[in-house]
């Protein structure tokens, strides 16, 4: 494939490894340790590897050469930017264990372990991934592996290849299942070790022990960028208002992350709308008011940040979602109805609170409501056009305000969704420094030995020689859940918190955002140059360990 010059110059970047990563190590135990709730009931279910000590690497200062490992690696879920390097690290890793170490990479997500598809990595391979974006080396997939006859079947092609680490590289949901199989594996003596790696451009896999997911580092530069050219064309032309529908299927920690960085007029935060209990017609009326009050001023421009996962967090809404649910479920000769007759017969067939959000829903959306069930049956939220829900509604209300005599103003809205655009982007120095060590690191967890365990890497705001190196035991970052009806155990999903530094920063300067134009112009992220404009981690990373 032609490379870019970029792409060229990019390849002979060298990822700065933590300084405890860069001759042999010992691996530290610490105390043992417990889950996050429910201690008893996850204990019961993860007998052979619950409660173990976190690790820690230190240098080795009588390093001896390690046996050969055959390592499978797999990439889960959605994509994000340092995948390729997670991969290389592993790959240098192992390497360097014992030379004669190989890597298998299971292609198309976990659906290729359970189908017996994958292909050895060899230096020629990775030489072409290194620092570049995007998953294709081995591609990714989101087949849930959480079933016995998968793990069995999946153990089939491990042993033919004489596989005895799985490395699995995914987000909360994956790196779950990751616990699960290496539990199951150590329970009849599979003599595989699994370790997970922590991914995801949602930012909403961290807690007290794991500070970040990669790839939000990159995503966010990259919509950030782009937020940031568009508040420079809308402050140059002065008649438009943009909105920004910004991916995160669940949490909100990447528009508030984007705010942070480009500090636009609007921003909602999902999980303020829940906390307070707001309706639609709340969120609308706050964005209409900042618009009109903008108007007074002669400004009919701005910008206005949306995360994807806004619906879902609006409780009315949240109820209206979970009837429609339930009553589609039920009635699969819906889809055989006309437009009419669907509209009608929800109608029909919601509670009447339900039935009149519903009403109160532009068409075209109420419709997207009942279309598209995912295979356990939801609503596919980021299918929602909530920019433009949002300002249709906003239109609508600042017709009141102008039949009131409170609002003169000229009202242009154009809309953008920024997902796809940074998933794949070249990772940032941060993120392919970090994917390297998570990667390099996930090596030495397999030297270690142990299973079930979080590749980790800890001080990340420091440059990174200095950050930490170890494992985390997967079971210690678990609670008890209800999911499609039923109690799991699972990672904890971790949401904006309202009292934490990032968000408490961006609700003291809102305000004064929203009237006078504050905007800040990030540009594209930079891989070359002096370390204040091409090494900072983002501000929700820097403002977090403020409370720590
Ligand atoms: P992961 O949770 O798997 O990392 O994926 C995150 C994400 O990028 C969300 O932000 C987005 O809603 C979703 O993936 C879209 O996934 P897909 O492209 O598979 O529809």
């Amino acid at each position: 494939m032609k490379k870019s010059a970029l792409q060229t110059a990019r390849a002979a970047y060298q990822p700065k490894l933590p300084v405890a990563l860069t001759g042999a190590v010992v691996a530290v135990e610490g105390q043992p340790t417990q889950s996050v709730a429910d201690q008893e009931d996850i204990k019961k279910l993860f007998p052979n590897t619950y409660g173990l000590p976190e690790l820690r690497f230190e240098k080795n200062p009588n390093p001896t050469v390690g046996k050969p490992v055959n390592v499978g690696v797999i990439l889960s879920g959605g994509q994000a930017p340092g995948g390729h390097n997670v991969i290389s690290g592993l790959f240098d890793g192992i390497k360097k264990i014992n030379k004669e170490s190989k890597l298998y990479g299971f292609l198309m997500g976990p659906g290729g372990l359970i189908d017996h598809n994958y292909v050895e990595l060899t230096s020629d391979i990775i030489d072409e991934y290194r620092n570049t974006g995007g998953f294709d080396i081995i591609g990714s997939g989101r087949t849930k592996l959480e079933k016995e006859d998968q793990f069995d079947k999946g153990l089939e092609i491990l042993k033919k290849l004489g596989i005895t680490a799985l490395v699995i590289i995914g987000g909360d949901d994956s790196n779950t299942n990751a616990a699960v199989l290496a539990e199951y594996y150590k329970k009849i003596g599979a003599g595989v070790q699994v370790i997970g790696c922590p991914k995801t451009i949602d930012g909403d896999l961290k807690n007290e022990v794991v500070e970040a997911s990669f790839g939000f580092d990159t995503a966010t530069k990259v919509y950030s960028e782009l937020i940031g050219n568009i508040q420079r064309d809308c402050f140059s032309a002065k008649k438009y208002w943009h909105f920004i529908k910004l991916m995160g299927r669940s949490a909100s920690h990447i528009a508030l992350e984007c705010a942070l960085q480009t500090q636009p007029n609007v921003c909602i935060i999902s999980e303020e709308v829940e906390a307070k209990n707001q309706t639609l017609q709340d969120v609308v009326n706050y964005i209409a008011d900042i618009v009109a009050a903008r108007a007074a001023q002669g400004n009919n421009f701005g910008t206005v940040l949306i995360p994807e996962g806004l619906i879902e967090f609006i409780p009315a809404m949240k109820v209206l979602i979970a009837e429609l649910n339930d009553l589609l479920a039920h009635h699969p000769e819906f889809a055989t109805k006309t437009r009419e007759e669907q509209r009608q017969f929800v109608l029909d067939n919601l509670s009447k609170e339900s039935a009149e959000v519903y009403a109160s829903l532009p068409e075209g959306v109420a419709r997207q409501l009942t279309l598209d069930r995912d295979p356990h049956g939801n609503v596919q939220v980021s299918l929602i056009e909530t920019e433009k829900l949002l300002s249709e509604m906003v239109g609508n209300r600042l017709n009141e305000l102008a039949d009131q005599g409170k609002y003169n103003g000229k009202f242009s809205p154009l809309h953008h969704f920024f997902g796809y655009e940074g998933r794949c982007a070249a990772p940032s120095n941060f993120d392919a420094d970090y994917c390297y060590a998570l990667g390099y690191n996930a090596a030495n967890l397999i030297a270690a030995g142990v299973t079930g365990y979080l590749s980790s890497l800890r001080n990340l705001t420091k440059p990174s020689v200095q950050w930490l190196a170890g494992g985390i035991p997967i079971t210690m970052m678990f609670n008890m859940e209800r999911r499609h009806g039923q109690m799991k155990p699972v990672i904890q999903k971790a949401l904006v918190r309202l009292d934490g530094t990032p968000f408490q920063k961006f609700a003291s300067k809102r305000d004064k955002w929203a009237l006078s134009t504050e905007y800040v112009f990030p540009g594209p992220i930079q891989y070359f140059g002096p370390a204040e404009v091409c090494d900072q981690p983002t501000m929700t990373l820097q403002y977090e360990a403020l409370d720590k």
